[in-house]
């Protein structure tokens, strides 16, 4: 069983779509194994995305990311990484295949709704960031 670390960004929050794109995720059958409401400060985002310090969009998402509370989760599902990222869709909703999550609410590149890991190390290190051994809870069926 594999795991990816999702964020229900601030624009997902402030959509009052937590429910609805939980409910999704669910549907898509990805088990919950953490989950919390949280805010990134300007540092801890720019410490998230890390790897974009160079791109030309960095500094807008630091500030987007930071605007509000965000959800957190690690999910667990076989070839849970890969499965995610087609459940969420391209990164611009514009080329988001239709019913995916990003297509049904997202409104730009920047303000895309949903984070997906990259890869199985990525989705390690990600859910590492936001949550200790304690608060991962694997509930069997
Ligand atoms: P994804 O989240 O689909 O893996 P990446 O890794 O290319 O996409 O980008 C990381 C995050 O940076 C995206 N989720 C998005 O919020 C933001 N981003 C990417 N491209 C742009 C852009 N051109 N303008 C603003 N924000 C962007």
């Amino acid at each position: 069983m594999e795991r990816t670390l999702t964020i229900l960004k601030p624009d997902c929050v402030r959509k009052q779509l937590i429910g609805a794109v939980a409910a999704m995720i669910e549907n898509a059958g990805f088990r919950i194994v953490a989950m919390k409401k949280t805010r990134l400060t300007k540092e801890t985002a720019g410490e998230f995305y890390a790897v974009h310090r160079e791109r030309p969009f960095f500094g807008e998402l630091v500030e987007f990311m930071s605007s509000g509370p965000c959800v957190p989760m690690i999910l667990e599902k076989e070839n849970a990484v890969e499965d995610f990222r087609k459940l969420i869709g391209a990164t611009d909703p514009a080329e988001a295949a239709e019913g995916t999550v990003r297509k049904l609410h997202a409104d730009s590149k920047g303000e895309n709704i949903v984070h997906g890991s990259d890869s199985d190390e990525n989705a390690r290190i990600e859910g590492a960031f936001f949550f200790s051994a304690e608060e991962v809870v694997r509930v069997d069926k």
